[in-house]
């Protein structure tokens, strides 16, 4: 638990990446000591410690839940992914862009420890080299989900420079994991391609067999954001988004992997609009800060995800039948 006795806020907590990082962290500090927020109600594992059910866009509303729970960590997880948000890039401005504007002014008027909040590789683009993209280079996204993380980043370092609030960022990978269903990426074929694969032996997957990304397993995913989160101040060098990474493979190796454990799995490949984003994305991220500066080490490559993937989604989808 950080020093004081204030309370961790989880926002976007049924998500992705919060659905976990809300049992993890209440696995660290006490189910009570986190306090998870999200526009819809929680699964029952989850559930069990507080929960609020709010819109972030509302500051009040926000500032209603910080005050009863003396709230002293935010991670403000909501987001709006790739694919949605270019069908709905207002939106995507809103959630992605207001939401943390609000969470930073309360975080400063409530004198709060840290504040984490996630980027991505979507905030590179076309321009950037796009292979072991540096910490350090050009930012050019063309998606609104890409354009609201370089944003992020920037309004975060801004809230760090002028009053001194820790806020914290990391550029996540397109990140693999079972327990919820893919939710509007451009990443999500890595998830999908499970889901169907056990259901129907067969996958049509949106960007072309050669398409590389760089990919993390949840597990890994999770550890990192707790291990950066509890890393002294005064080792961080930036308060923009770090990059991070594990592992980069094509769409065919993936499907390879995939095969190994389903001898009769076939994957064929149709690119729709999500092809372009993706090839605007690196395909291979260098985090040597992240590891110079917080220690960050991956323990997932491509087999081991895909063996504990299968493991436990298997009577996922067994039992959905
Ligand atoms: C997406 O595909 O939109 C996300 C991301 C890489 O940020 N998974």
């Amino acid at each position: 638990m950080p020093s004081t006795k204030r309370k961790i806020l989880v926002t976007g907590s049924a998500g992705q990446i919060g659905s976990e990082l809300v049992v993890a962290l209440r696995k660290r500090y006490g189910s009570q000591a986190v306090v998870a927020c999200d526009i819809k109600p929680l699964g029952k594992e989850e559930g069990e410690g507080p929960f609020e059910l709010a819109d972030v866009t509302d500051r009040k509303g926000l500032e209603r839940i910080i005050r009863k729970h003396g709230v002293g960590i935010v991670y403000h997880l909501v987001s709006i992914l790739s694919a949605t948000g270019e069908k709905n890039p207002n939106l995507a401005w809103a959630i992605n862009v207001e939401s943390l504007r609000n969470v930073l002014e309360l975080a400063v008027r409530y004198k709060m420890d840290k504040v984490f909040w996630p980027s991505s590789i979507a905030a590179f683009g076309p321009h950037t080299p796009r292979t072991h993209t540096h910490q350090l280079t050009v930012m050019d996204p063309n998606t609104m989900y890409g354009i609201t993380k370089v944003t992020g980043e920037l309004l975060c370092n801004y809230y760090f420079v002028k009053f001194g609030l820790d806020v914290r960022c990391i550029r996540y990978p397109g990140i693999i994991s079972w327990k919820t269903p893919p939710g509007g990426g451009t990443t999500d074929y890595a998830v999908a391609i499970f889901h169907d694969a056990l259901r129907s032996g067969r996958y049509q997957c949106f960007v072309s067999a050669n398409t590389v990304m760089p990919m993390m397993y949840m597990p890994d995913a999770i550890r990192a954001t707790i291990e950066f989160m509890a890393c002294p101040r005064s080792r961080l060098r930036t308060h923009l988004g770090y990059n991070l990474a594990a592992m980069s493979f094509s769409a065919a190796e993936l499907a390879r992997e995939v095969k190994r454990h389903l001898p009769n799995f076939r994957c064929t490949y149709k690119p729709d609009e999500r092809q372009k984003i993706a090839d605007s994305w690196p395909k291979s991220i260098d985090d040597r800060w992240s590891r110079q500066d917080w220690g960050w080490k991956p323990e997932f490559n491509l087999r081991k995800t895909v063996d504990d993937m299968l493991k436990n989604l298997r009577p996922v989808v067994a039992g959905s039948h």
